[in-house]
């Protein structure tokens, strides 16, 4: 008996160290020291030998037992350390180890020259105010001298909501000049405005016209403006935007809200002026319409034109990028290619 117990002893300790987890402690508990082992079977038997051997028997097994009952507490402990110290080490954090870029977004290139448009005319004191994109017959046309069936309708290809509707039809605006209805009829004389918006057209597109851009309309009206106000407000515009050297285009065009029109184009950056495809070979790029407000459109709102006079006009704000970085096609803006936006 005494040799089977010796062997127990060193069985129980061998799977003892095999052991890795509370679970499969738990078990060997049960296998070596539960009620069905061969230890307490052993002990139970022993009630049956002669005295001597019974005594003898019996402090050894008791002896083996408290021996693994003493392995397993210590057993216990090792597991319940190395839970806690596992993780601390697989986690640890390399403090050495250089940080992982964050990688930063940025403004789109229309975002940021329309703040550098609005900061040149808020320095000249005109205020920045925002407009619908969805607008009324009306105010997109009708107030703006350019009544149902007139044909300059055809200079501005509309995206209609409620074709035929009349004065009453809504459309995705044509350009921002509607707002300058809406202005005159909640503000009276000495108005200095502009408003950055979207404007929408259904036109093929090509590499300087998308169906959808934006402008900044611009508006000045007050008693005494003339077109010198209108020329000088523009010509310092485009030197704060282009600088001193590049080339100007000032000449007569026509607008039924504006009399006389004017539009102004820059001297094209990508060919110098020689003519290419980005400028349609004409060494120029057209920027903005603009004129002085007609008297009827200041009637319309009630403003006496014998008072009161102004002047407005009408930006292309992505031209202004594509003549000073030589951008070739307009519709690498909205094309969400992130190689392009990165540049900016
Ligand atoms: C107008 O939209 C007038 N509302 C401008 C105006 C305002 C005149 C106030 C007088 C008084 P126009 O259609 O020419 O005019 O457009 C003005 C500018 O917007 C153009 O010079 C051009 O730079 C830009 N533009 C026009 N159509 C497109 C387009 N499809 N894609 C990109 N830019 C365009």
């Amino acid at each position: 008996m005494l040799e089977q117990l010796k062997d127990l002893h060193t069985q129980a300790l061998d799977e003892l160290n095999k052991v890795n987890n509370p679970r499969e402690l738990e078990l060997w508990r049960v296998r070596h020291l539960g009620k069905k082992s061969s230890l307490t079977k052993i002990l139970r038997s022993l009630a049956a030998l002669p005295l001597e051997e019974r005594r003898k028997g019996g402090a050894q097994a008791n002896e083996i037992k408290r021996a693994l009952e003493s392995s397993l507490e210590e057993k216990e402990k090792l597991l319940q350390e190395a839970l806690l110290t596992s993780p601390l080490e697989s986690q640890r954090l390399d403090i050495t180890l250089p940080g992982r870029p964050l990688p930063a977004g940025r403004l789109h290139p229309t975002t940021q020259i329309l703040k550098e448009i609005c900061d040149v005319f808020k320095n000249m004191g005109f205020q920045v105010i925002e407009g619908p994109d969805v607008e009324w017959d009306y105010y997109n046309f009708e107030a703006l001298n350019i009544p149902q069936h007139h044909p300059a309708r055809d200079m501005f290809a509309t995206l209609w909501i409620d074709a035929g509707m009349g004065e009453k039809a809504r459309l995705l605006r044509t350009h921002t000049s509607p707002m300058q209805i809406r202005l005159m009829e909640r503000e009276r004389p000495p108005i200095r405005a502009i408003v950055p918006g979207r404007a929408y057209r259904y036109e093929a597109t090509d590499a300087t016209h998308e169906s959808m851009f934006y402008q900044v309309e611009g508006l000045a009206v007050d008693k005494g403006i003339t077109l010198a106000d209108l020329k000088g407000t523009l010509f310092d515009f485009c030197r704060c935007i282009f600088g001193e050297e590049r080339e100007v285009r000032f000449r007569c065009d026509y607008f039924p809200f504006v009399e006389p029109g004017v539009e102004v184009a820059i001297g094209c950056s990508a060919c110098d002026g020689a003519g290419c495809r980005l400028c349609g070979y004409s060494g120029w790029i057209e920027i903005l319409g603009a004129g002085m407000v007609h008297p009827d459109v200041l009637a319309r709102v009630d403003i006496d034109p014998k008072l009161y006079s102004g002047f407005a006009f009408g930006l292309g704000v992505e031209r202004i990028p594509m003549l000073r970085y030589g951008i070739d096609d307009i519709r690498l803006f909205y094309s969400n290619d992130l190689r392009f936006l990165r540049q900016f």
